[in-house]
């Protein structure tokens, strides 16, 4: 074969610098783009992350059209096409002549596998190139993991700070700290009102997606009607100098607080932008740095934005392909109760779960407190099966991909990966949340009473949650005093709780099948 090279661009590589293209040039290229429904349905996923991805992928192929390169995009709706990568590669292999193949690796293991196999199938050379806009590369993260007893966020991230140089002073952390979490403790003060995102009004390419979305995927969970996540580069931009504009300053004071109906308080909301390729992770945070420098925004705040990407976001990356594939079936904790029916209903009585659900619903966002501490303590506490927590969060998320998914849902929410990712499960009772938002107000539950119909749920299952778990957690040594708490009771006290949480237990309705799959 002597036609041009193909290079397959996934719905998540919108970058004109991704790796697969750093050494073609536009004459001996052609760009394949795949709307596939193999994508669009092995989890059935939110209507508003379908739309977001096909629009983006179609505005990223008129932008690489315009830098001149070549570009076959097969819609979701063309009569030939056959749903899969593997098939339209092998297509348009044949129809391009094709030379070789040469594509930058892909973000999930599923995918990874399929494109394995291209090897043997396609008669042609193939080549799957490291996806350069990670920070860490995956060698440089194995080398870090081996021969470590204990695989901390905290360590990989100190060592992220001195390889990007990020708030250094020359190897000195700057404010002589590498962390300032504890300044970052504020909750739910009564006013609080934070700016806006800036909206973006859907465009002609924008509106026929909605159209083919709210059609062919009507039976898919969530809403579009409130669609307006950045689309385009340009958009993300917008975005992304909004956030650092007027959120960033406060976004440490408030990261853990949950105000209802607030949806997104004072975090970036850039996660779907960034995990498809609009925004680079690096740039960004050189941007957030330099907003400190120049006195705009506190330490603080700018030192807990950076950590979540250079720290969090790529130890969750380099976590996944680790323990990949294993950590997609694991169950450390044997909690095998199905996923109750209001994670997709938003119906139940308990205020903080149904406010998260409906922002769930309307934007395909929730922020990190409402999935950890809420949506995430909830299946923690009640021992819900990691497999279906795990299938939920990919498929409501705009941002979900399972690189990203799933080490916080199986390793920090459920704790199933038996501690790899976290030293201790996230577990917190009713006061936590009371703590943290406005939510526990006007509820129907009491979240001061411990027991009883009238209970908050979440304080006698925190006590179940331990008394289950007790030979599995009580040697760990940051659960020692909950667990001496626990020793103390009085048979009544604990026989109580046990009770009251299985009769909580018991009015769960499973969800019905299909869903997610
Ligand atoms: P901000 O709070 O403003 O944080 C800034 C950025 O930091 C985010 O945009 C994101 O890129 C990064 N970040 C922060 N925390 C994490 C983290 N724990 N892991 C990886 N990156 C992080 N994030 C996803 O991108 N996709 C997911 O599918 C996803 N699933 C999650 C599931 C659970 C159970 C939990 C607890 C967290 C999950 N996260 C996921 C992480 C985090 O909740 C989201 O990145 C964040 O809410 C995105 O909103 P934001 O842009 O406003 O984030
Ligand atoms: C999530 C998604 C969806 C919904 N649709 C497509 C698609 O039609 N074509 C495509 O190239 N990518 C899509 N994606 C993103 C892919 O699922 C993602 O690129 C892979 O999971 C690899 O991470
Ligand atoms: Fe949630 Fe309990 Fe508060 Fe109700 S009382 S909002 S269930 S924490």
């Amino acid at each position: 074969m002597t036609g041009p090279v193909l290079v397959p661009i996934l719905g998540d590589q919108l970058s004109p610098d991704i790796s697969s293209l750093a050494d073609r040039k536009p004459d001996d290229t052609v760009i394949l783009m795949m709307e596939v429904a193999e994508e669009t349905t092995y989890v059935r996923h939110h209507k508003a992350k379908i739309a977001l991805i096909l629009s983006a992928m179609r505005h990223f192929a008129e932008e690489l059209r315009e830098a001149g390169w070549t570009v076959d995009y097969i819609r979701l709706d063309d009569p030939d096409n056959t749903g899969s990568f593997t098939c339209e590669v092998a297509r348009a292999v044949e129809r391009h002549n094709a030379r070789g193949v040469q594509v930058t690796e892909p973000g999930e293991w599923r995918v990874r596998q399929a494109m394995e196999q291209w090897r043997s199938d396609l008669p042609i050379r193939l080549r799957i190139l490291p996806d350069t806009r990670f920070i860490c590369p995956l060698p440089d993260f194995y080398e870090w993991a081996t021969g470590r007893k204990e695989l901390r966020m905290e360590w990989f991230y100190r060592e992220m700070r001195r390889k990007t140089g990020l708030l250094m002073d020359g190897d000195k952390p700057v404010g002589g700290r590498w962390n300032f979490d504890a300044e970052n403790r504020g909750g739910p003060e009564a006013g609080l009102e934070p700016p806006g995102l800036p909206a973006f009004p859907p465009d002609a390419t924008t509106r026929e997606v909605l159209d083919l979305v709210s059609t062919r995927f009507d039976k898919h969970f969530g809403s579009l009607e409130k669609f307006a996540w950045p689309v385009t580069r340009a958009e993300a931009e917008k975005a992304r100098d909004a956030f650092l504009k007027d959120r960033l300053p406060l976004f440490g004071k408030y990261q853990d607080a949950m105000v209802a109906g607030q949806d997104f308080l004072f975090h970036a909301a850039l996660s779907p932008a960034i995990n498809i390729g609009l925004l680079d992770p690096l740039d960004l945070c050189r941007r957030a740095e330099t907003e400190w420098r120049e006195g705009r925004a506190p330490l603080e705040a700018v030192e807990g934005f950076i950590r979540q990407i250079i720290g969090w976001r790529e130890y969750i990356r380099g976590m996944y392909w680790l323990e990949m594939p294993g950590l997609a079936d694991a169950n450390g904790l044997d909690a095998n109760r199905p996923l109750p029916d209001f994670y997709w209903t938003g119906q139940t009585k308990m205020r903080c779960l149904a406010d998260c659900v409906r922002a769930t619903r309307d934007h395909a966002y929730a922020h990190h407190i409402q999935r950890l501490m809420v949506l995430g303590n909830f299946a923690l506490l009640a021992g819900l099966k990691p497999q279906e927590v795990a299938d939920w969060y990919l498929v409501v998320y705009a941002d979900a991909f399972e690189w990203v998914e799933l080490p916080n849902v199986a390793g920090m929410v459920l704790h199933a990966d038996k501690g790899r990712l976290a030293s201790k499960p996230y577990a917190a009772s009713g006061a936590y949340i009371d703590r943290m938002s406005d939510y526990c107000g006007k509820c129907a539950y009491d979240v001061k009473k411990k027991t009883g119909e009238a209970a908050c749920p979440f304080n006698a299952l925190y006590w179940h949650f331990l008394a289950r778990n007790e030979k599995k957690l009580s040697g760990y040594h940051r659960l020692a005093q909950p667990y001496a708490t626990w020793r103390r009771m009085s048979e009544d006290k604990r026989a109580e709780y046990l009770e009251s949480s299985e009769a909580f237990l018991k009015t769960l309705e499973p969800a019905e099948p299909g869903w997610a799959r």
